[in-house]
């Protein structure tokens, strides 16, 4: 890995963490290569992979001849490398309203969903389903009440923050597990606008590399 060569993503199309990656290097007009890791196939316990993620978890990102794991650290130092255009607002306090937002869904809620969790959980599907639904809900009720006093048309004002990078992929997830976004008009709102932003598109599961046929006739893109 060289220090110029372009950056490379270790990523599953379904994934809501590199989904957070994927949005703030479009956002930031990274060009970037996709390597994709299956993780219904099981390629994040290879041996080679765990060698540069050792918690056997996408995403990994290879930059400027160095490795990263942890979405939220690769995010953050994302926006310290390139500033332009920011992810975090200048006001230190509306900075740790948007770190606060995006933990609740990156400690609260997506550790509860992930496959390696429910699969400990239970082996029947809908015992699984059961579990994460109740965390995503108590985590998104969480949130829509924070959104009360902080969003404007994004998550934290009128900019796009980290906040709701982290929000857009849960979005997905949550629907996945059954979770309606009829109680969190804030939430469904602010979605529908980030849907709307290229960044946001280009990163969307439908549009991988690596998604399967299936997933990319079941969204119509055109109207994310
Ligand atoms: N805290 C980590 C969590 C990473 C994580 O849980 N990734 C999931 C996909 S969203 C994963 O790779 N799961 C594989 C598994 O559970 O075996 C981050 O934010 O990067």
């Amino acid at each position: 890995m060289s220090e110029n060569s372009r950056p490379r993503l270790y990523s599953y199309f379904r994934s809501s963490c590199a989904w957070r990656v994927r949005i703030a290097l479009a956002y930031k007009g990274i060009q970037y290569e996709t390597i994709p890791v299956n993780l219904l196939k099981r390629e994040q316990n290879d041996e080679k992979y765990t060698k540069i993620n050792k918690m056997a978890q996408v995403p990994t990102l290879e930059m400027d001849g160095r490795v990263l794991t942890q979405s939220l650290a690769i995010l953050e130092y994302l926006e310290e490398t390139h500033p332009t255009p920011p992810l975090l607002p200048k006001d230190p306090f509306l900075r740790a309203r948007v770190r606060q937002l995006a933990e609740i869904i990156a400690s609260g809620i997506q550790p509860l969903q992930n496959l390696s969790v429910i699969t400990k959980v239970s082996d029947d599907q809908d015992k699984r389903t059961d579990f994460a639904h109740h965390w995503i809900v108590k985590g998104l009720d969480a949130f829509e009440k924070v959104l009360e006093e902080t969003s404007g048309q994004y998550c934290v004002g009128d900019a796009v923050t980290l906040a709701d990078i982290c929000l857009a992929p849960q979005v997905v997830a949550a629907e996945r597990f059954k979770v309606r976004l009829d109680n969190y008009p804030h939430i469904a709102r602010i979605n529908n606008n980030l849907n709307q932003l290229e960044p946001f598109q280009l990163a969307h599961m439908v549009n991988q590399p690596d998604t399967p046929d299936e997933f990319k006739k079941a969204v119509n893109i055109e109207h994310l």
